[in-house]
């Protein structure tokens, strides 16, 4: 075992000097084991000082040497700048744009720090330049404590596209470990236009706005004149944004999710291969999440009259009676207008979108309001506006509806709730494979003579059950009395197979409770005993999407729930709603992303 003591070693990579705590992995620099990845991270690396021969491996660390202007190969980061942002074009969210001479094609730099826990946990701290991000790894974290010097090693830089990246890099590759974005924003170079510059030489100044990190980092390399070192030192102003004694690891959630560290590894919505070139490492293993309105948006919105044209996520919507109450207060509340909904609509739109995305949508329609009666609209009208995603059903029977709204894009759903459909219910399974259901559902269906603590009992037997079977399934409230479970399922079933399934395990939990059960059709048969409806595992029948309002006083939600929160004695059913529910996600993340997850074959229940 060799020791740290070397700069050398520090140098090679956040893979051996943090990570694997500088002894254990053979000798390898980042050169090499980008060299060894057919030589094409090299290209970032060449980007990194214009070098052409950065793709070699080296057996030296990296010497600074005076950055030229002109890249001489590889890529241009103009490419890869215009590639990424190429890839964020699909969520039609505007750029900011910014004014101020130091900008990346008129924006704002971006900084970024995650927090990677490979064989050590450490904190990237990246600054956007010249068309890659300088980076430093700061084993105790950056802080705004003015008092504090942190250690923050100077590693090599890394390429652009890894600037929101978020995820697991395999184990073995370089960097392997799991990653969270713990802080991103803009900054600015302080007392110079030429950070390359500034970096070169030794001490870089940056005044950066980010939701953590805010005021001036100071970074100086140690030992000046010690052009070798790649120690530097990382410090907080003493400026307006300083707290004394603030550390990093108070501040454990990412940034982009909600989650941690521990979250993002056990679920992952990305891998970064770390052995394929830039454009190529970014593994998505779910759709990316999209950007939600902002905040000048929703103060457009605010700032509408009783009707108007509001702009969001790149469409023009007609707006009309935005201040008609839609939902009848609760008690010790306002009733909730339409604008509050269509506000709501747009900001859930991102985390509910992955649950409608692809999937026709049924409308229950509530035009007067929620204390009025709804009626389902399936049929698209012919005068809706050219760019609403839809779908044409080829097999609609006569008579029947044709043709559907697609929530595709987060614009969708705020003309959804222009609409007044109070309710969202999207199909079971996509439209391009309308057979196969994605999820097998469980419906806890109260009948009036069912208590809270009758549909808790329910729910908990099918914990158990779902955990003794291993089957992977989320719970949601339902937002009026119930409580319903979603079980993803492979490719390739049907939805008999389903059908058939949920209806044998309801058989089976009935039957250890079968004071709580009815199995008559009839309402007026089941003498107020509640339901286990597996007959919505059948094609156009659906139930209420999760975050969905529901047509009731005080507009609650259908809202995903963890396992454990059956036994927390102040979950109801309808406690939470289109005002608490947003928190919730904040604090929380999505609870309900399982379903979006890997579908499972359904095991034998007998
Ligand atoms: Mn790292």
């Amino acid at each position: 075992m060799r020791h740290c003591a070397s700069v050398r070693e520090a140098r090679q990579s956040e893979t051996t000097a943090l990570a694997h705590g500088c002894g254990s992995l053979r000798y390898r620099t980042v050169s090499t084991a980008m060299s060894a990845s057919n030589g094409k991270i090299g290209d970032m690396a060449r980007v990194s000082d214009g070098s052409a021969g950065r793709s070699a491996p080296r057996e030296t660390p990296k010497t600074v040497r005076k950055p030229r202007r002109q890249l001489a190969r590889g890529t241009p980061p103009d490419d890869k700048l215009a590639r990424y942002q190429a890839k964020r074009d699909f969520s039609r969210t505007p750029e900011p744009t910014g004014k101020t001479p130091k900008m990346a094609h008129g924006r704002q730099l971006r900084f970024v720090v995650q927090r990677h826990r490979a064989r050590r946990r450490h904190y990237d701290l990246r600054f956007e330049m010249n068309g890659i991000l300088a980076s430093w790894a700061v084993p105790n974290g950056p802080t705004l404590d003015p008092a504090a010097k942190r250690l923050a090693v100077h590693v090599e830089d890394h390429p652009i596209e890894y600037i929101d990246f978020e995820g697991v890099i395999p184990a073995g590759e370089y960097g392997g470990g799991d990653v969270i974005v713990w802080d991103t924003g803009t900054w600015e170079p302080y007392d110079t236009d030429d950070p390359v510059e500034a970096v070169a030489a030794g001490e870089l100044h940056a005044d950066v706005t980010g939701q953590k990190l805010k005021g001036r980092l100071i970074l100086v390399r140690r030992g000046r004149g010690r052009e070798e070192s790649h120690q530097w030192l990382l410090m907080h102003k003493n400026d307006e944004y300083a707290v004394s004694g603030w550390d990093a690891e108070d501040y454990p959630l990412s940034v982009l999710s909600g989650r941690t560290n521990e979250q993002v590894k056990s679920d992952p919505d990305r891998i970064w291969r770390s052995d394929l070139p830039a454009a190529e490492a970014l593994v998505e293993l779910r759709p990316r999440p999209i950007p939600g309105p902002a905040d000048a948006e929703l103060a457009a919105l605010d700032d509408l009259g009783a009707a108007g044209t509001w702009h969001v996520f790149g469409r023009e919507l007609r707006l009309t009676n935005l201040d008609k109450e839609l939902f009848p207060a609760r008690s010790g509340e306002g009733p909730v207008t339409k604008r509050e909904l269509i506000r709501y609509s747009a900001r859930i739109a991102p985390v509910i979108l992955p649950y409608l995305a692809g999937r026709p949508l049924n409308m229950h329609r509530f035009p007067g309001g929620a204390a009025q009666p709804g009626f389902w609209n399936k049929q698209l009208p012919d005068h809706v506006p050219d760019w609403l995603p839809r779908w044409h059903n080829p097999e609609a029977k006569q008579g029947r509806s044709t043709t559907y709204l697609v929530v595709d894009e987060p614009a969708a759903l705020v003309w959804v709730a222009n609409y007044g459909a109070l309710e969202w219910h999207p199909w079971t399974s996509r439209a391009a494979n309308q057979g196969s259901p994605t999820y097998a559902l469980i419906d806890i269906d109260p009948g009036s003579a069912t208590t809270w603590d009758d549909v808790l009992v329910l729910a908990r037997l099918h914990r158990t059950a779902l955990a003794h079977l291993d089957v992977k399934a989320q719970p949601k409230v339902t937002g009026r009395r119930g409580i319903q479970i979603w079980i993803p399922v492979a490719d390739g079933l049907t939805y008999h197979d389903t059908r058939i399934w949920v209806e044998q395990l309801s058989k089976e939990i009935g039957a250890v409770v079968p004071e709580l059960i009815s199995w008559k059709w009839d309402v007026s048969e089941r003498h107020g005993l509640a339901r286990l409806d597996y007959t919505q595992n059948v094609s156009n029948k659906t139930l209420v999407a999760p975050y969905s309002p529901r047509a009731a006083a005080g507009a609650p939600v259908s809202a995903p729930i963890e396992w454990q929160e059956l036994d927390d004695p102040a979950l109801r059913p309808d406690g939470f709603t289109i005002r608490t529910i947003l928190d919730r996600v904040a604090k929380r993340g999505d609870l309900f992303r399982a379903v979006q997850g890997p579908g499972q074959d359904l095991p034998p229940l007998r």
